[in-house]
């Protein structure tokens, strides 16, 4: 594993890191605005003041923090395949370059010894899930690695409920950032009420404090931030594209890691960038609220 001196040397510190994933950036957004983007994400985690560690694998070697030409060569390259954590020693072993999903971010970022972390969206369990056996290994992941994940919720592509249900069963806390109500990524509203949620950054931090001196860090926290209403899609441009999606899927026969980036794919094209917008928009909030939580749990 290789450290970017700039955040080996924030955590010798002890001074505020945020981890942040790579798939988001090469199979989730579209080409070519991804890579300003992930430029965005990294900006707005210095501007609350912490130090970035975009997380992906290059050559075999996993890298906690990218410059620029790394970046670069995530989001512009075609070489970087999606990897899941049961994937990072293949992907080692034969040298190649990996985007990193949620749950191999968090397995690496936590063994780098960073807590908290930003992304969009988590993966879950996918509509139909009783038939095809289709659930993130995020979820797992978040299971045994003691990592915050700041995010937006789950897409409404995925089954929310039996999400939350998998996350209570696999013992991930999910608190709602100044909502009681747990987000759908696009929208800042599933339906589906939670029962813990905090207002401020200094508040998710007491949590980590309190998780450290309890003995429950092994275990992942998810903190829901929605979208805000005014970068919120439309519910009724959202559910038919939705349902678009999900029948064009299941009649390409799409299956196993790809249906994510397919679905993701089907709504920026059929919104016609809306989705997208909607995206950078709960993304960037995310790593916002990520550094201030990694600012505070640092200092306190
Ligand atoms: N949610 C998003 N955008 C994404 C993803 C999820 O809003 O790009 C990516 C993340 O990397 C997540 C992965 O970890 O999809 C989940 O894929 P799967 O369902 O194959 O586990
Ligand atoms: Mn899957």
């Amino acid at each position: 594993m290789r450290i970017h001196p700039e955040v080996a040397d924030a955590l010798a510190a002890g001074r505020a890191v945020v981890a942040l994933e790579s798939t988001i950036i090469s199979h989730g957004l579209p080409h070519p605005g991804n890579l300003q983007i992930a430029r965005d994400i990294e900006a707005c985690v210095r501007a609350a003041g912490a130090v970035p560690a975009t997380i992906a694998i290059l050559d075999g070697q996993p890298q906690i923090g990218l410059d620029d030409d790394a970046l670069h060569r995530i989001a512009t390259g075609t070489t970087a395949v999606k990897v899941s954590v049961r994937e990072i020693a293949m992907l080692a072993a034969a040298g190649g370059d990996g985007a990193t999903t949620v749950a191999a971010t968090a397995h690496l970022a936590a063994a780098a010894g960073i807590t908290v972390f930003a992304t969009g969206g988590l993966g879950g369990v996918h509509r139909g899930a009783q038939e095809t056996y289709d659930e993130s290994a995020d979820l797992t992941a978040l299971s045994r690695t003691p990592v915050l994940v700041v995010c937006s919720g789950v897409k409404s592509i995925l089954d929310i409920g039996a999400t939350l249900e998998r996350l209570e069963t696999l013992s991930v806390g999910v608190i709602g950032y100044r909502t009681e109500r747990f987000p759908a990524f696009y929208l800042a509203d599933s339906g589906h009420r939670l029962d813990w949620w905090i207002q401020n950054p200094e508040q998710a931090a007491a949590v980590l404090r309190a998780r450290d001196r309890l003995g429950t860090k092994g275990y992942g926290l998810v903190l829901a931030n929605p979208i805000s209403a005014e970068a919120e899609l439309d519910r009724a441009l959202h559910d038919r594209v939705l349902a678009e999606g999900l029948a064009a899927a299941e009649a390409a026969g799409v299956r196993g890691k790809d249906v994510t980036p397919y679905l993701l794919g089907h709504f920026h094209r059929a919104t016609h960038g809306a989705s997208v917008a909607a995206n950078v928009a709960l993304v960037l909030g995310n790593a916002r609220l990520a550094a201030e939580i990694a600012v505070a749990y640092a200092t306190g």
